[in-house]
């Protein structure tokens, strides 16, 4: 299904019809790990359930700018393994120390320390094996920019700087242009990075990658102001984190700074923002709405 039908765009379909087809590259992606122990871990978590938002982003956008988005599924499928290793990653005791992630027990708690690092680096590498060897059918040059990308949302410019801050930030109490620092790089960056990758991978103009850029920036920061707002009201049971634990008792978050009614207020003006950026593509956009609308009606 695309968003090009004449028939009433129906989202919840291609959301789930979008996420199956992710669950199948995503399964069909590790292959010739060795040794065994690694393949594992690696695909303990990367096969652990979780929205898929960030590959979704990616196919979406690639239909919106007019492509094919079988070609854009190794991406996408990369941009899941950033995002899984970074959740590795960020459970280990030496940052989040968490022992639950999406309601099983953490990777690290499963394989050990050591493990759950290595597995992480093989993810990460392996994101940028599916691009560069393992997208086919997609132009040299686009690839490359694709890498790049990529490379900007992993590194200090997106979440290992976003992290860094974060873990400075721990136990004080920060402004929101602090706040807005840390999620725009922990969160927005790879969002942008789902959305821009797509996008160029079907060729798109720059006035549409300059607009996805903006869609991008508003639904990241809106993602977090849910997510800080979901840790005050949702269980942790339905987030699948760890039971007991407060979720928000050594850091800054926007309902502490503005309070719910005015975070909630926030969240829905910055994706009015995302939206109208795409308002020149009302046609085909349909998805990238919609999902920019999930974002903030979600309830996990
Ligand atoms: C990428 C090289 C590299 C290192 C990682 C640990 C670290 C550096 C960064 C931490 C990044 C982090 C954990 C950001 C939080 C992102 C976030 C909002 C996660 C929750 O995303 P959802 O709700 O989760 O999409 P699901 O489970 O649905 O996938």
């Amino acid at each position: 299904m695309t968003a090009a039908d004449s028939s009433p765009f129906d989202f919840a379909a291609y959301l789930e019809a979008t996420r199956l087809r992710v669950e199948v590259a995503l399964d069909g992606s590790l292959g010739p790990e060795r040794p065994e122990s690694l393949r594992e871990a690696m695909r303990y978590s990367l096969l652990a359930g979780g929205k898929r938002l960030r590959p979704i982003l990616c196919l979406a956008a690639c239909e919106l700018a007019g492509g094919d988005s079988a070609l854009a599924m190794p991406t996408a499928v990369a941009l899941e393994m950033v995002h899984t290793m970074s959740l590795i990653h960020d459970d280990l005791p030496a940052m989040d120390n968490d022992d639950l992630r999406r309601g099983r027990p953490t990777n690290h708690k499963v394989y050990g320390e050591a493990n759950a690092i290595l597995a992480g680096d093989a993810l990460l590498t392996r994101a940028f094996e599916m691009v560069a060897l393992r997208s086919p059918g997609v132009e040299a040059e686009r690839l490359l920019a694709v890498v790049g990308e990529l490379s900007l949302a992993s590194g200090a410019p997106g979440l290992v700087g976003g992290q860094v801050v974060d873990l400075e930030c721990e136990a004080k109490s920060v402004d929101l242009d602090t706040l807005e620092y840390i999620h725009l790089h922990k969160t927005g960056a790879l969002l942008r990075a789902c959305v821009l990758t797509g996008a160029l991978i079907a060729g798109a103009s720059e006035d549409l990658l300059a607009a996805l850029r903006t869609y991008a920036r508003g639904i990241g920061l809106a993602f977090q102001i849910i997510d800080d707002i979901l840790d005050v009201t949702a269980s942790s049971e339905v987030l699948g984190k760890t039971a007991g634990k407060d979720l928000t008792a050594d850091k800054t978050t926007y309902p502490k700074l503005l309070g719910l009614e005015e975070s909630r207020q926030r969240a829905d003006a910055l994706v009015v923002e995302a939206k109208a950026a795409l308002a020149p593509w009302h046609g085909s956009a349909a998805p990238l709405l919609a999902l920019a609308d999930y974002i903030t009606s979600r309830d996990r």
